[in-house]
């Protein structure tokens, strides 16, 4: 097998980790290397891989506890693995959720008081055009605010409500009480700090944020609109361009995600993990209960 070689992805945040072939068991140092890119830079990517389910759930245990999310409905053969796919099961049923439209930026599991925010994406099968995903660094925005920006959003927490985000899906009914009952609103400080290095990151989700705590509406939406323009500005954002046999993780602790729209009639299925980092190495977002404090 060829050395592991790590690069930066056309001299961007992203990197691309090579000479890997990730059903293997890896050695100490080689995840060490991996998990240190990672938490610096925020995106992995790894080519050519063929994975199993088993083979990927192992792989991601190495990085964080794999997670089993609240949308049972897209599970595929293992619990701790979802199904992102417009595809249909020969019931006419959805083999797993986010459909072949748009998805605005967001951050997995912002709707959680306490998210899980590792997350590895393996594609399976895909369009022949169509269903790039962009990451944007929210660390990298960060650095970049102005210094009275800086100052203004220390203190300040967003209110993230998954009912918001579950209506911008394709085909998805009203939700139900079980997912309304285990998704209340929540809130988050709009400033992290990493652990390990000080730095601070913006933590955003324009898909799931209805409000700034303490803020009138109209006022925390402006700001929220501001920070989210500004934190998905071209220099602080990585386009992929998929390629079958993909693996790509990572943090959702710092970065904000999106997916251009494909052909309905093509298949696109994309396998899962999602997983609990360390508070200790990573940037996971601190959490109170939202009790209707919008507005106030
Ligand atoms: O389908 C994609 O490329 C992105 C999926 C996504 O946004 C997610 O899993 O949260």
């Amino acid at each position: 097998m060829a050395a592991l070689e790590i690069a930066a992805i056309e001299g961007g945040f992203a990197h691309e980790a090579r000479g890997l072939q990730l059903w293997q068991s890896l050695d100490a140092a080689t995840l060490a290397a991996l998990a240190l890119t990672w938490r610096r830079h925020g995106v992995l990517l790894f080519r050519r891989q063929a994975l199993s389910e088993d083979e990927l759930v192992a792989f991601s245990a190495a990085f964080g506890r794999p997670e089993v999310i609240v949308r049972a409905d897209w599970q595929g053969n293992r619990p701790e693995v979802t199904q992102i796919s417009n595809m249909k099961n020969q019931a006419g049923r959805s083999i797993g959720g986010l459909g072949a439209g748009e998805l605005g930026w967001h951050t997995d599991q912002s709707y959680m008081s306490d998210p899980a925010t590792g997350a590895l994406l393996y594609m399976v099968e895909m369009p022949p055009e169509g269903g790039l995903t962009y990451w944007a660094n929210l660390r990298l925005a960060y650095a970049a605010l102005p210094q009275a920006t800086k100052e203004r959003i220390e203190p300040l927490s967003a209110v993230y409500d998954y009912a918001k985000r579950q209506a911008t899906y394709d085909d998805e009914k009203p939700m139900s009480a079980e997912l309304r009952a285990k998704t209340p609103p929540v809130m988050h400080p709009l400033v992290n700090i990493d652990p390990v290095t000080g730095d601070r990151s913006l933590y955003l989700d324009p898909t799931t944020t209805v409000g700034i705590e303490g803020l009138a509406p109209e006022a925390g939406e402006a700001l929220l609109g501001e920070l989210a323009a500004h934190a998905t500005r071209p220099e602080f954002v990585y386009c992929h361009h998929w390629q079958m046999g993909d693996l790509v993780m990572w943090d959702n602790g710092f970065l904000l995600h999106r997916r251009d729209p494909f052909d309905m009639r093509q298949n696109r299925l994309l396998k899962r993990t999602t997983l609990r980092l360390a508070p200790v190495h990573h940037v996971v977002p601190a959490s109170r209960p939202a009790v209707a404090r919008v507005g106030k």
